[in-house]
């Protein structure tokens, strides 16, 4: 082993250079990397001792791309500019190598880490592989040539969908469309040493850029960039980084290798001084962070989920089911009487039978989940499980007959967790005699779908209980964000106040479908009322109804009455065929309704409002401006860790664009002064309950920002409920 690098080694092996980079965790182009892999290949070239050279990856992963903290770094156009070129011109020496120079690939090989692979003459990889152009994920297009190669190698429309999706495709696949040459089924480095050498004999070294029939016939391949154009404009909802890498690779057909390259160059560097490419790059770390709690280290015991139980198979707790049944865990689902259980089971299985249609999972698969949840009307078998989840109605006393019950029906380490989605859980939790066990686990709905859960840490919930809820959620292929235990928790303590905006704007004279519309153009996969009406309306009435009857008022301001009259109308949203819209017997596509206008408009009248026309703009601004301050006075509260918490809980549980990088971003990049006025005003025009936040007064008049407010103003540990 030579230690010409501490990033990159260089080693001779059967007559083949082995230049194995060695930059953990996963290999990224960090400074070094790249000019080290390149001053490898050429002591290869010229080494008399190698025939060919293997790329290869130390440690569990080849190159994972660059190393996307030094994103940040990239100061203007020129500077992007002028480093891309040299990375390409980098890659064009190693492609020039004379000697055939193999990639070997495991784990994965993405963004950067593809483009250097592509640059080699020929792929070869482990079964589990998997390759990919994630770019996209950040805001950006492949940026060292990968537009360009890509499409020489595996066509246009594969190179498309890679480059527009992000998505990581496998080996066999990768192979089947041409991205690598061979699958190693043993060990790695001797197959691609053999291959390498296999190469040697035969003279062969390719370079991916002269492949030009697969991008032939010039008008299909193009044919195939505008079909994707198209396509985009129903799944891009606003993000610009997928139209620019269809427009590279429009570039990588039309004007040939070079050209082309240059092109990619000055797109990529638009695209990486974006806002759009800096919220994904902040979304990639906050998702990583949210993982780290300060004060629950790493290392902390956590216990093993074997098996599992749900109690409630309502439309939560079934979800909840199938979660615990997708991830291979056996699950008893408990309900009251015969008949709902036999609803919730029916609901379940015609969840898996559309999956099955549509191809997402197979029959085999849906049988084998179906045969791991067990119905039960009784607690029998409880007494052996890991954890058991309520999911029983949102009502303080059968939550706390129900925490007792399962105090008294479960073994001493079971954790307990409740789906509450607003109330207090140390109130239950003193209920079950062990709130050192129990833990709020609050899944969005559809609970199958959705990939937050928001983990609700009790007064005295403790740190193992918490290290497995975390766990927990990994396993059953969620993002866990713990959050502190206030009312609403943070993600419906800031819905009230988007809905309450939505409902407001509603009885001032936009309609249902102005304000959806408006929200969908910013990226939302659903407006406001559309959301309501899949979630149900009688959620929402149920919690103000159990509000009104223990005394309580909604702290957000001003509630208006239409959601309330849709209740008592019975009109719950699609399950019922009718909400904010009217739905046609088997059909979810929402049709509005005209009644909804009469109802704004008696409502508007009974509180004196002059309804107005409204433009889109102010819809928006209104909306994310009460998200936002309502974000600061959690942040202030200390009931979520960090700004990015709030904006992970928002991409993940309601689908807020992730190109906007989620609420706190997003008022970070319109502007916390901006915000901030926009308090004040809606304050003189709306009344008093628009309040601003104390922290976005403080950060907006000292002209900070939400993500770059100090690490020790933070808090370390979640703040508890005042009882
Ligand atoms: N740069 C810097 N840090 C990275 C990183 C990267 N590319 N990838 C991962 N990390 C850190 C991550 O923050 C975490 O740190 C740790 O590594 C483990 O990651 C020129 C411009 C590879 C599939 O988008 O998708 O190439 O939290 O927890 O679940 O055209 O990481 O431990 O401190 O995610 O095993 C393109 C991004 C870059 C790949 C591994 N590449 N990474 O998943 O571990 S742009 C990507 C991933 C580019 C070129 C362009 C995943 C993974 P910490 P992890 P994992």
């Amino acid at each position: 082993m030579d230690p010409m690098s501490e990033l990159v080694h260089y080693e001779i092996r059967d007559q083949v250079a082995v230049i194995t980079v060695d930059n953990p965790p996963v290999n990224a182009l960090s400074p070094g990397v790249p000019e080290a892999i390149e001053a490898a290949v050429s002591r290869a070239a010229k080494d008399p001792q190698a025939r060919a050279a293997v790329l290869i990856g130390a440690g569990s992963t080849f190159i994972a791309g660059a190393d996307i903290r030094f994103f940040e770094t990239i100061a203007s156009r020129e500077s992007s500019i002028e480093r891309s070129h040299a990375i390409h011109a980098r890659l064009a020496h190693i492609e020039n190598c004379s000697k055939p120079l193999i990639a070997a690939i495991h784990g994965t090989a993405l963004g950067g880490g593809l483009e250097f692979a592509m640059a080699c003459h020929y792929r070869v990889a482990v079964p589990a592989a998997k390759v990919g152009q994630p770019e996209v994920l950040l805001g950006i297009i492949p940026g060292a040539g990968g537009t360009q190669r890509l499409p020489r190698l595996a066509g246009a429309a594969m190179a498309l969908e890679m480059c527009t999706h992000g998505q990581h495709i496998p080996a066999e696949r990768a192979l089947a469309e041409g991205i690598i040459d061979r699958i190693i089924a043993g060990d790695l480095l001797s197959g691609a040493i053999a291959f390498a050498l296999e190469k040697a004999q035969s003279g062969g070294v390719r370079k991916s850029r002269e492949i030009e029939e697969k991008i032939q016939p010039r008008a299909a391949a193009l044919a195939a960039c505008t079909k994707t154009r198209e396509a985009l404009g129903k799944t891009a909802r606003g993000a610009r980084a997928p139209y620019a890498a269809v427009e590279a690779m429009e570039a990588a057909i039309e004007l040939g290798f070079d050209a082309g390259s240059a092109r990619e160059i000055e797109i990529f560097a638009d695209c990486v001084l974006s806002t759009e490419s800096h919220a994904m790059v902040k979304l990639f770390f906050a998702e990583r962070e949210v993982a780290k709690i300060p004060d629950v280290p790493k290392d902390t015991p956590t216990l093993e989920i074997r098996s599992a139980a749900v109690v409630g198979a309502g439309t939560m707790g079934g979800g909840i089911a199938m979660n615990y049944a997708n991830a291979g865990i056996p699950v008893l689902l408990k309900e009251v009487t015969q008949e709902a259980l036999d609803r919730g089971l029916a609901i379940i299985r015609k969840n898996y039978q559309s999956s099955a249609s549509k191809g997402r999972i197979s029959q085999q698969q849906m049988d084998r989940a179906l045969s791991l949840i067990t119905p039960t009307l009784t607690f029998d078998g409880f007494d052996s499980v890991d954890i058991v989840t309520e999911a029983v109605f949102e009502n303080m006393d059968l939550k706390k007959t129900t925490f007792a019950d399962l105090g008294r029906v479960t073994k001493p380490d079971c954790i307990l967790a409740s789906n509450t989605s607003t109330l207090d859980i140390d109130e239950f939790a003193r209920a079950s005699g062990r709130p050192a066990k129990v833990i709020g686990t609050h899944y969005f709905s559809p609970a199958n779908v959705m990939k937050l859960l928001e983990l609700v840490r009790g007064s005295e919930t403790s740190k193992e209980t918490i290290a497995t809820g975390m766990k927990i959620a990994k396993k059953l292929n969620k993002i866990g964000v713990l959050v502190g235990n206030c009312f609403g928790f943070v993600a419906n303590r800031m819905v009230a106040y988007y809905m309450r905006e939505a409902y407001l704007l509603l009885e001032e004279g936009a309609s249902v479908q102005q304000i959806d519309q408006a929200l969908v153009h910013f990226g939302m996969p659903v407006g406001p009322f559309g959301m309501q009406d899949i979630a149900g309306i009688d959620v929402g009435a149920r919690i103000r109804q159990y509000l009104r009857s223990i005394g309580k008022e909604r702290s957000e301001g001003p509630q208006s009455v239409v959601p309330d009259w849709l209740f008592d109308m019975g009109r719950y949203g699609q399950k019922t065929g009718a909400g904010w819209y009217h739905y046609e017997a088997g059909s979810r596509t929402p049709i509005p309704d005209p009644l909804i206008d009469d109802l704004a408009r008696k409502a508007a009248a009974e509180r004196c409002v002059t309804r107005r026309a409204m433009t889109d703009e102010e819809i928006v601004a209104r909306i994310t401006t009460a998200l936002a301050n309502e974000g600061a006075n959690i942040l202030d509260e200390g009931f979520a860790l960090r700004p990015g918490d709030i904006d992970v809980m928002y991409v993940h549980g309601f689908g807020f664009p992730r190109h906007r990088g989620g609420p706190m971003y997003y008022a970070d990049t319109v502007g916390l002064k901006t915000v901030l006025d926009r308090v004040h005003r809606y304050r003189a025009e709306f009344g008093d309950y628009w309040h601003p936040a104390p922290l976005l007064e403080q950060l907006a008049t000292a002209g900070g920002t939400f993500y770059g407010r100090s690490r020790e103003s933070r808090p370390r540990e979640l703040a508890q409920r005042s009882h």
